[in-house]
């Protein structure tokens, strides 16, 4: 039956809406009013040129997803770097890629195993945005990918990862140890980036002007891992979370020891109990050291924290961890502090 006053009520609300669309139209003011300041942080050296890019969606009133997405391709594309498709490669020569999204409403999606796609930050995120999935791998990603219209790239190694796997190969002995920042003659060791070594992940981690926090985290995984070895970059929880409540988390290192005690997870609960975004890293991190004991010396494992307060902070278990941080007022790396100091190391 008709209902006077809801059509009334509807009419009123309609004609505020549109008042308020005029309003905005008119004013010319494409983004939200801002509310906070935009922070964002991502893990290692190749995180200042993908802050850049997340700057430019932050910096406008942008959404925090739009900025981590954007901010890690820029990692993704480059050819000579140790994430996207000129990494290195599995110890069968192919080149596996795993990477994981999480938004400010606990939407997170994620692919891994997944080959010949440049970009598997956005395969990520339509994961999230078009499947009721969190996670897709190997060839059902990359079926799901192409479907969804990104190109299936050449199967072909960078230089850089092409010269280091036929290296590896002279001897091909199987010692994964990942992100070793002063042994740079291993063999696991990752391909170098302007003549610098580099990682193989990039965590990216952002507050927008709204206040709202996301994260995201791309990777090659391990140079030379056995065929099939995911570690934790693409398992939410493990090497990102984000709780918009609390905090935005990342991880790099030794994955597998990231997902055997949830690592992005612990720092936001350590966060969530009031502890600052180093204090929670650290306590993680040493977390993963007393269940480590003495082999914890042969793995390096960082965290980089943000929280609802636009706090960061980061923790590593060796020295030589570094992030890169912009906000309005500064671009710059920060050293993390790390529980082993060089002279334990090795
Ligand atoms: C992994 N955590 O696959 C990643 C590797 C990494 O810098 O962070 N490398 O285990």
């Amino acid at each position: 039956m008709f209902n006077r006053r809801k059509f009334l009520q509807s009419s009123l609300l309609s004609s505020i809406g549109l008042t308020l669309g005029k309003k905005i139209f008119a004013n010319e003011r494409p983004y939200p009013v801002i509310k906070n300041n935009p922070i964002v942080i991502s893990t290692w050296d190749a995180g200042l040129a993908a802050n850049k890019d997340a700057w430019k969606i932050l910096g406008s009133g942008g959404r925090a997803l739009d900025a981590v997405e954007a901010g890690v391709m820029v990692t993704e594309s480059e050819q000579s770097c140790c994430v996207g498709l000129g990494a290195n490669p599995d110890r069968d020569g192919f080149v596996t890629l795993d990477a994981s999204i999480m938004d400010e409403n606990f939407n997170c999606g994620s692919v891994a195993f997944l080959e010949r796609i440049k970009h598997p930050i956005s395969v990520a995120r339509r994961v999230m945005e078009k499947t009721p999935h969190v996670m897709l791998v190997g060839s059902g990603a990359q079926e799901f990918a192409v479907a969804e219209g990104f190109p299936l790239e050449e199967e072909k190694l960078s230089d850089d990862a092409e010269k280091n796997y036929k290296e590896w190969l002279k001897k091909s002995e199987y010692k994964p140890i990942i992100n070793i920042e002063n042994k740079k003659s291993s063999a696991f060791a990752p391909a170098k980036v302007n003549g610098e070594w580099n990682h193989d992940t990039i965590g990216m981690v952002a507050m927008d002007a709204q206040g709202n926090l996301s994260g995201s985290c791309t990777t090659s995984g391990m140079g030379f891992k056995m065929r099939g070895r995911l570690g934790d970059s693409p398992i939410i929880g493990a090497g990102l979370f984000v709780d918009n409540e609390v905090g935005a988390v990342t991880a790099t290192g030794q994955g597998e020891d990231v997902i055997r005690i949830c690592g992005s997870h612990t720092v936001i609960e350590f966060m969530r109990q009031g502890l600052s975004p180093e204090e929670a890293c650290k306590k993680t991190v040493e977390r993963i050291m007393k269940i480590k004991g003495e082999a914890a010396k042969q793995i390096q494992v960082a965290f980089i924290a943000l929280n609802k307060k636009g706090q960061v902070g980061a923790y590593a278990i060796q020295k030589g961890f570094s992030y890169a941080l912009k906000t309005n007022k500064e671009e710059k790396m920060v050293s993390a502090k790390s529980v082993l100091n060089g002279s334990d190391k090795w």
